[in-house]
């Protein structure tokens, strides 16, 4: 194999080189591929759709992981659904006002293949004591667990095949009985301008949920497309609102190289052709 190309998009795709296949297998849920790739370095592939990278997962991990983290202030309890990679559990770790962060993962094999060959990406999280690691649907986990959250972060795969169930009303109804007062829902909404009508869609379930729907985004190479979103969800609408000088004032992890309290706030400002696809789907 000299190229993998991504069929993820129907009318675009990319191809990557590939350098060496490192691993490739058929698990119970999925099927998984980790290559080399010279300018990503080593690539996850689910299903045929790129997942991370060990060039650029740094940018997807700290903007799903550290926006709500941030602005909710104080988190103790974080819970990651999907997220087999670590990278997210990496960077909610980083933050030492949390106790506990429960990752929810449909699939053991992706954690067991990314502990042994993307090690980068989870940097040993896997072994932090904070850390609970469940294998289970993320869906029936979210309506049975008596638990409580202060962050939950949707870091799942799009929505075909097992990630569906994670996109709709009843699991964000589920997930925002689960928070504590203010707390926050964040999750992957793919690229808007390849993946019309997704964050529309996306949004208004988030909306007759929570107060407060929005979305905040930023560029990550890897995921074909330009912009890159994330969806919000919260019933206090000021968390979202905090400017950067507030954000700067709390308590952030040391060395991140793409967080900042500018990016963060900035993330959330949304040039109009991109709330025009939020809102009707389209381009304007
Ligand atoms: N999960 C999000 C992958 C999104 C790829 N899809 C896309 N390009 N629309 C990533 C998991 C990383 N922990």
């Amino acid at each position: 194999m000299e190229w993998f190309e991504e069929g993820y998009h129907a009318r675009w795709r990319q191809r990557l080189e590939v350098t060496q296949v490192i691993h490739r297998t058929r698990t119970d849920y999925q099927e998984v591929l980790i290559f080399e790739a010279p300018l990503h370095g080593r690539v996850l592939v689910l299903d045929g759709v790129v997942q991370t990278t060990e060039r650029d997962e740094f940018i997807y991990h700290e903007m799903i992981a550290h926006v709500p983290l941030v602005a909710h202030g104080a988190a103790r309890d974080v819970l990651i659904i999907g997220g087999g990679d670590g990278g997210t559990l990496e960077e909610v770790l980083k933050h030492s006002g949390v106790e506990r962060a429960t990752m929810v993962e449909l699939d053991p094999a992706v954690v067991e293949l990314s502990r042994a060959y993307l090690p980068g990406i989870s940097q040993g999280a896997f072994d932090d004591p904070r850390a609970r690691l469940l294998f289970t649907d993320g869906v029936a986990f979210m309506g049975d667990t008596d638990d409580r959250f202060d962050v939950i972060i949707v870091d799942s795969t799009d929505p075909i095949g097992p990630g569906e169930a994670l996109f709709t009303e009843a699991f964000y109804a589920n997930c925002r009985a689960r928070l504590r007062p203010g707390g926050v829902v964040v999750n992957q909404s793919g690229t808007p301008f390849i993946e019309r009508p997704r964050l529309k869609t996306c949004l208004e379930r988030l909306a007759s949920v929570f107060a407060d729907a929005s979305f905040y985004h930023n560029s990550v190479p890897s995921y074909l497309g330009g912009s890159f979103a994330f969806g919000w969800g919260c019933d206090d609408p000021a968390r979202r609102q905090l400017s950067a000088a507030a954000l700067d004032a709390r308590p952030r992890p040391e060395g991140l190289r793409c967080y900042t309290p500018a990016v963060h706030a900035a993330a959330f400002v949304h040039p109009p052709w991109l709330d025009a696809i939020a809102a009707t789907g389209q381009l304007p």
